[in-house]
């Protein structure tokens, strides 16, 4: 397997023009070993020498024969976008952070390892409409059109009551668009046989907290400070949490979900397998809804609790073990009563 492995390695690598001269010569397998010593640029990956990344909680190191098998490892890893090599330890140390954001350190002896597919296969999609210039047909009170991509759930453009009113942004240029995601306004009512119940968000800037925090940027606030940009991120874990006081008790409605909006297919799935709990203090949380998921990056997820409805606390908790982290965390309940 190994050798038949090396020879294919020895063919491709022979398509380079300056070294094809010596693929017909006897030569030929005494020259690829000392060119695997150059930058190596195949259809998958490329390399540079006297590169090393850094050991975090993200990289893993193992035992490797070559810079090719080490390349091989990385690209049958969805996860893995770069590695680094020593031929002199015959370490292989494949890296997962996210968005290749691996920092390395120049030593001699290693070679840095990447793949050439990574964006194409993770697709990392970015929001391209915040706070670009936007028009509409009419504007009724505040709501300008710029309401609708100042990255705050709790504004909102609006028209006064027309023919067919729009809305429309110039994102500034053409841009290959993958996905187009609306949020409805949070306030408002829902109506029932009997009468119409007026709801309101109460999880808005509440205290919250969570059962690690990533980085000092991603607090358990982030999910309920109303910006769909920012996020809270726990470390990887058995069964992260975010918890959200709403300071009283509350008869909830539902509660919504925003998954994050940015980050690789992988990072969007992350969220999965979540219970969303609520109760009137931490001791007492019932399970309201289980999400099986996975969630894709954007998601807007929304839960009812059905009878058990009273409560102080809602929790999110995945029942595995793998980063927790979310965009907004929205929880409706009864404004007024209904008579
Ligand atoms: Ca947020």
């Amino acid at each position: 397997m190994f050798q038949s492995t090396t020879v294919l390695i020895i063919m491709k690598f022979c398509c380079f023009p300056h070294c094809a001269v010596f693929c017909f010569s006897t030569a030929c397998t005494f020259t690829v070993i000392n060119a695997i010593d150059e930058d190596v640029i195949s259809e998958t990956f490329k390399t540079k020498g006297s590169t090393r990344i850094f050991q975090t909680e993200n990289t893993t190191d193992v035992y490797c024969r070559s810079i090719f098998a080490c390349a091989g490892i990385c690209l049958s890893d969805s996860q893995c976008c770069v590695a680094s090599y020593s031929k002199a330890a015959s370490t292989c140390r494949i890296d997962t952070s996210e968005r290749c954001c691996a920092e390395t350190e120049t030593l001699d002896e290693w070679r840095f390892i990447q793949r050439n597919s990574y964006h194409d296969c993770t697709v990392n999609l970015k929001e391209v409409a915040y706070e670009k210039p936007a028009e509409q047909s009419s504007v009724y009170g505040g709501g300008y059109a710029s309401r609708a991509v100042d990255g705050n759930v709790n504004t909102y453009m609006h028209t006064d009551i027309e023919q067919s009113p729009y809305w429309s942004v110039d994102l500034g240029k053409t841009y290959q668009i993958k996905r187009i995601e609306i949020f409805n306004r949070i306030d408002g009512a829902i109506s029932t046989d009997n009468c119409t119940i007026n709801l309101k968000e109460v999880a808005y800037n509440k205290p919250a907290e969570q059962s690690s925090v990533y980085s000092a940027g991603c607090s358990a606030l982030r999910a309920v400070d109303g910006n769909v940009n920012s996020f809270m991120h726990t470390n990887i874990e058995q069964s992260p949490y975010w918890i959200v006081d709403l300071g009283k008790i509350y008869q909830i409605k539902r509660i919504e979900i925003l998954n994050r909006i940015q980050g690789s297919k992988t990072t969007g799935e992350r969220l999965r397998d979540l219970d969303i709990m609520i109760g009137s203090s931490h001791n007492e949380m019932q399970i309201c809804a289980h999400y099986v998921g996975p969630a894709q990056l954007g998601d807007h997820l929304l839960f009812t609790c059905g009878h058990v409805e009273c409560a102080r606390y809602v929790k999110l908790r995945l029942t595995g073990t793998d980063y927790l982290h979310v965009a907004e965390v929205k929880v409706y309940a009864v404004n007024d009563s209904c008579n």
